[in-house]
């Protein structure tokens, strides 16, 4: 049976051209191979396999085994890990297992706070993270912009969380894992490192190892690390549990066995082999050496980019990035997150508002901007273009209010664009 569904698939195609003809800056986001993009649409989909390799409640499951261990072992070798688990659909469901196998309800937990780059659900009030357990937060410092991990143990001692998290959606400088684990220590908590935005730069070496510090590490696999929507859990070392349960025989179970349980049967049911499948392909991708370069040119790019607004008047947030983000404050510039963002998006330049440390203006609205370079590196984009793009979105942002400019813009963007293909197999 071969019906076309020409009402979707022309939405498809539509959805090829936004992604061809505009420059693409949200941090978030990137363009997998089209590898991975077969392995996701693949017969894999029409597969139950409740369970992990070699213990599932379905039959048939012989090679989706195959196929799931071949994403944990590529995980393992990227990461230098002793442990991975793929299941997780997103980065939320990663985190949500991991406190699911480490906390009881009503536990303390301590995040970077979401309006300071945080992420939701690292406590939350909206979220199941702070709904669930009891959130505190620490934040980054006003003059500098970075974390202030004073602060962070000042609260971590006086409010004895369980778990520490770390991580940001919008932090665009390396964490010291290091001195997190030591105030962690202090207090009997675990350290969960979410690098959900950095996760292919630690991959590759190219910033702070946060499993050589961190008990967990949860990330999502399509941002830097280029693979498809989802989830990871790792470790490096499994350790002594000191919440553990005790299985029939009075054995005290290991973390990992406790973290494979929160993801299945706890909080999950069927994996998604098929995206386990695009997993797979993309660590494989990663343990390439090609992937190495792929990621210092991430960096090179969002300096020369951070660079170039900083030449222009526009405040970044610490100043500057060592990964693959910046956050910029729009305040000097009298525009809104919002408007910027909607008024760049007419133009073809996609990124996203974004609140900024001590933001005076609400969630809806913010006062800052996030740029991220991962995409437009992945289609061949270097530092000589992130000039180019720079000076783009500061001219379409002093001139916000005139359509001309926005309409030329938009026809620069796209003569840009074409010098570099995007999924040319796809016509
Ligand atoms: N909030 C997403 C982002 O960083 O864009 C991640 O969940």
């Amino acid at each position: 049976m071969s019906v076309k569904d020409t009402q979707l698939f022309s939405l498809l195609d539509r959805e090829l051209i936004r992604q061809r003809e505009g420059i693409e800056l949200i941090a978030s986001e990137n363009f997998t191979s089209l590898a991975v993009m077969q392995a996701m649409g693949s017969v894999a989909t029409n597969k139950y396999a409740e369970g992990y390799p070699g213990k599932r409640y379905y039959g048939g499951c012989e090679i989706v085994d195959e196929i799931e261990t071949l994403a944990i072992d590529r995980l393992k070798k990227v990461f230098k890990a002793g442990w991975a688990n793929v299941q997780p659909h997103s980065g939320a469901q990663a985190n949500t297992a991991v406190f699911l196998a480490c906390l009881k309800p009503g536990d303390k937990i301590l995040g970077l706070d979401l309006s300071m780059g945080g992420h939701l659900t690292h406590g939350s009030p909206a979220n199941y993270s702070g709904k669930n357990y009891q959130a505190f937060f620490y934040g980054v410092d006003r003059e500098t912009g970075l974390v202030d991990y004073e602060q962070l143990e000042r609260v971590a001692l006086q409010e004895k969380p369980k778990m520490i998290i770390c991580g940001a959606s919008a932090y665009s400088r390396d964490w010291d894992y290091k001195r997190i684990r030591a105030v962690a220590d202090q207090i009997g908590a675990l350290v969960l490192a979410d690098i959900a935005h950095p996760a292919g730069l630690i991959a590759t070496g190219l910033l702070n190892d946060p499993l050589d510090h961190c008990h967990i590490v949860t990330s999502t696999t399509h941002k830097t690390l280029r693979g498809p929507r989802g989830g990871i859990i790792m470790m490096r070392n499994d350790f002594d549990n000191p919440y553990g349960i005790k299985d029939p025989k009075g054995n005290i179970r290991s973390m990992s066995a406790l973290l494979d349980l929160a993801v299945f049967p706890g909080m999950q049911g069927g994996p998604l082999e098929h995206v386990i499948a695009g997993k797979a392909v993309a660590f494989g991708e990663i343990l390439d050496q090609s992937f190495t370069a792929y990621g210092r040119q991430i960096i090179a790019n969002a300096q020369a980019m951070a660079k170039a607004f900083v030449g222009k008047g526009y405040q970044l947030i610490s100043n500057g990035t060592d990964n693959h983000l910046m956050l910029i404050d729009l305040r000097n510039k009298n525009i809104t997150g919002k408007k910027a963002q909607e008024t760049l998006d007419r133009a073809h330049i996609t990124l996203n508002k974004n609140a900024v440390p001590f933001d005076d203006k609400s969630p809806f609205v913010t006062s800052g901007i996030r740029i991220g370079v991962p995409a437009v590196t992945t289609r061949g984009l270097k530092e000589k273009e992130m000039e180019v793009i720079a000076a783009l979105i500061d001219e379409v942002l002093m001139n916000a209010d005139d359509e001309k400019t926005i309409e030329r813009t938009k026809q620069t963007v796209k003569e840009l664009m074409q010098n570099f293909p995007l999924y040319p197999e796809l016509s």
